[in-house]
């Protein structure tokens, strides 16, 4: 081991937050070193963390500032792109106004990075700040500060272990967060019950005891339909809902016609199912539930959250060791960049913008004034608003929204109306090239900062390699941009912005740079140096300003989308376990992308029967809005009537619909009627 240094860091993909440690070694390419000390991964990496060092030299890395000309691509001078960005920015301003530029930020970047830019939008009073998390958790977002008043998964991943049922719904986590199913592993180890609720038979679903296999967009009548046979068995914890929550009488009232009977049909899964999972989770002395994109992706999503915390609520799942409400977060860093406020509606620390009080502690912790007090747009609203001329200029960082965004043709359109666009990312996108002005940015490992997990796992990445060519740090980028807007950022780095961030954040007050050197770092809240950071929520009741939680009934509405004759399959959209979003990173990964080379279809062997496709064959999917050609996978992972496309190669989204939860604002990209032809 002589020359070799461990340099300790976080995975850059998905929200689990695992670490390791990159080995640097004299003439030698850097390699993982597993980290068998850290909480959460206990050494162990998935596919994707293993692969993490596979995109660092790659040859089609963003390495020079490139300026869109009619020759093409020109390469130009850090000065020229910088002044370009701020001369293009100022000149909106004064002309037509803070209102016509949006700012996409990044689950991608660091908590610093995220701070940062959202701080310089504010200043400048542009409040159309958002990041993927529109797409993602927007749902949980508005569901849980309602029923917690807190937003985030309430326990740790170990304390899955310490579960005796563990409700999984809409969440294929043995694909997309794999770490987590260890743990889930260890809770069956200990006689825990799993029980599933998924349209499809995931690799997720083999681990259970019980699969519900639902029709998509049907899981409020089935959470409701789950709540009626807990009341009427007396199976809820009559105690915590007197003592702890507000709304239940208004709940009881609304299950009435929720009869495992009735939910059988619509849900298109046995009532004795229903039963059996309502005892199990009821009955169990602690139970959690996990959910992801399967809940929120929706027109309902937020109704789907809510409808899974009532179900926790009435049971007095939530607040002890091994009864929690695991809302699965996707990137390494939403929960961060959430935190950061990189939302349209959201100060730092999760504050409301329309809240008088936090908008004068922000302008006092920044010494500013005429901070924005209303919420700007969201993110599939900015390109609404592009669309109609009302949004003029977008700054796109780590994200890619013409593949992950809903409705792309649409959004393409819209995108090219734009007066000027700038990105912001490590490879050239398909956003990035209809972008006039790209920058190339330097990835985790090239920088330090922390990322925060879903656990609201604080924790810290450190420099283990120089960036390709004139790369930069994200935080320098911005840096340098408000610098010339007058903005009067002086930070030394990435230190100085933590502690802009322990003195403005109250959640993040003692998560110091010191305190983050061990593995595992901080969970907030952790409001001082000396506090030992929060692994369990609402222990002692809610954060709500009453301390008790909320209860809301919600009815089942069904899918904006219904199949008809001319589209008569259920098209749902998702993930592969070697494959990340909008693929990026990972079809640029030799070990991955060469595993999963092709966009590919699901689809049940009885339709294709009837449809005279084999397996292999090129397919035509359309819906409403556009055809694709997909190669088809004939499997019984899905149900006969859904067909399922991951969204990891372009087109795809060319399908999906920009129907949005009128809450969250969230696309359904879970449902859509879609027929299959022929190629
Ligand atoms: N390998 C890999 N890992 C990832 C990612 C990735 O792209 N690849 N992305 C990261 C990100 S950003 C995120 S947000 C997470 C997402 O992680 P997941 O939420 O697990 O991802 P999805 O595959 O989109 O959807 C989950 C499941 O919901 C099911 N589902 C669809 N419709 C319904 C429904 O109506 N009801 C129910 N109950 N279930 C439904 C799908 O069949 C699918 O199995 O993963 C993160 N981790
Ligand atoms: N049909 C369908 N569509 C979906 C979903 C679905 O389930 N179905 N899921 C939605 C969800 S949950 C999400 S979260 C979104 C994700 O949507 P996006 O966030 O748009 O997807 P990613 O591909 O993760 O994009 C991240 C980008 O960041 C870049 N990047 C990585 N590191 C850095 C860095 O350090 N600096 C900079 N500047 N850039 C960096 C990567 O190259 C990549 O281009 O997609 C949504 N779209
Ligand atoms: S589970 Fe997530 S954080 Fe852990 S190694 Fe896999 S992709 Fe990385
Ligand atoms: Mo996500």
């Amino acid at each position: 081991m002589a020359n070799e240094s461990l340099v300790p860091t976080i995975c850059p993909y998905c929200g689990v937050g695992c670490g390791f440690y990159v080995a640097l070694e004299d003439g030698q390419e850097p390699r993982i070193e597993y980290m068998p000390d850290h909480p959460v991964n206990e050494g162990a990496l998935c596919p994707k963390g293993n692969a993490a060092l596979e995109v660092l030299g790659h040859p089609e890395r963003l390495r020079h500032p490139l300026k869109k000309t009619e020759d093409g691509w020109a390469e130009i001078s850090w000065e020229e792109a910088l002044d370009l960005v701020s001369e293009k920015l100022k000149e909106a301003l004064e002309a037509h106004g803070p209102h016509t530029i949006g700012f996409l930020g990044s689950a991608k970047v660091t908590n610093e990075e995220n701070y940062i830019f959202q701080k310089m939008a504010r200043l400048l009073g542009i409040s159309n700040v958002d990041n993927c998390a529109r797409l993602c958790h927007s749902p949980t977002i508005y569901g849980l500060e309602r029923a917690f008043g807190l937003v985030g998964v309430t326990n740790p991943f170990p304390d899955l272990a310490n579960s005796r049922c563990i409700l999984v719904i809409g969440s294929n986590l043995a694909e997309n967060h794999p770490i987590v199913a260890r743990w889930i592993l260890k809770a069956k180890d200990r006689g825990a019950t799993v029980i599933v609720v998924d349209p499809r038979l995931t690799p997720t679903a083999w681990l259970a005891d019980q699969h519900l296999q639902i029709d998509p967009g049907t899981d409020v009548a089935l959470l409701n339909g789950m709540m009626r046979v807990i009341l009427k068995e007396g199976l809820a914890d009559t105690e915590f809902v007197t003592r702890q929550t507000v709304g239940f009488e208004d709940l009881v009232g609304s299950l009435e016609e929720y009869t495992p009977e009735k939910v059988a049909e619509i849900a298109g899964v046995s009532a004795a199912g229903i039963v059996k999972a309502a005892r199990s989770y009821a009955r169990s002395p602690a139970s959690s539930i996990v959910y992801s994109m399967g809940i929120t992706q929706h027109a309902v999503g937020t109704d789907n959250v809510t409808a899974c915390a009532n179900l926790a609520l009435i049971c007095g799942q939530v607040g002890r060791p091994g009864a929690g409400l695991y809302p699965l977060r996707g990137q390494n860093n939403v929960q961060g960049a959430c935190d950061m406020g990189m939302l349209p509606d959201f100060y730092p620390g999760g504050r409301r913008i329309d809240d008088p009080g936090v908008v004068e502690d922000v302008e006092e912790a920044w010494g500013a004034s005429h901070l924005p007090t209303a919420p700007g747009l969201t993110a599939v609203e900015m390109t609404e608003a592009a669309y109609d001329g009302d949004l003029r200029i977008l700054y796109v960082v780590g994200e890619d929204p013409i593949n992950s965004g809903p409705n792309t043709d649409r959004a393409r359109e819209a995108l090219e109306r734009l007066e000027f666009m700038v990105v912001q990312d490590i490879f050239m996108t398909e956003t990035a090239q209809m972008a006039d002005l790209v920058l190339p940015a330097a990835l985790w490992a090239e920088k330090e900062g922390t990322f925060t997990s879903t656990e609201r796992r604080v924790q810290r990445i450190r420099r283990a390699a120089d960036p390709p060519g004139d790369a930069r740090e994200d935080l320098w980028i911005f840096s340098q941009v408000a610098e010339r807007l007058g903005l009067g950022f002086h930070y030394a780095g990435p230190d100085d912005v933590l502690t802009e961030i322990n003195r403005v954040l109250p959640s993040y007050g003692g998560v110091t740079r010191e305190r983050l050197a061990s593995p595992g770092g901080l969970i907030w809240p952790c409001p001082d140096p000396g506090h030992p950071g929060t692994p369990i929520l609402h222990t002692e009741g809610f954060s709500t300003p009453d301390g008790r939680g909320r209860i809301v009934p919600v009815e089942y509405k069904p899918p904006a989308e219904v199949t008809d004759q001319e589209y008569p399959l259920v098209l749902t959209t998702g993930r592969v376990v070697l494959h990340y979003n909008a693929g990026s990173m990972t079809r640029r990964s030799p070990s991955l992308a060469g595993r999963v080379p092709e966009l590919f279809v699901e689809i049940n062997p009885h339709d294709a029967k009837k449809l005279e496709i084999e397996e292999g064959d090129p397919v035509a999917v359309t819906t409403a809005r556009g055809r694709i050609l997909a190669r088809a996978d004939l499997t019984e992972r899905v149900g006969p009537g859904v067909v399922f496309l991951p969204f990891h190669f372009p087109d795809t989204n060319r399908l999906t619909t920009d129907v949005l939860d009128p809450v969250a604002k969230i696309p359904e990209f879970k449902v859509a009627a879609c027929r299959i032809g022929r190629g």
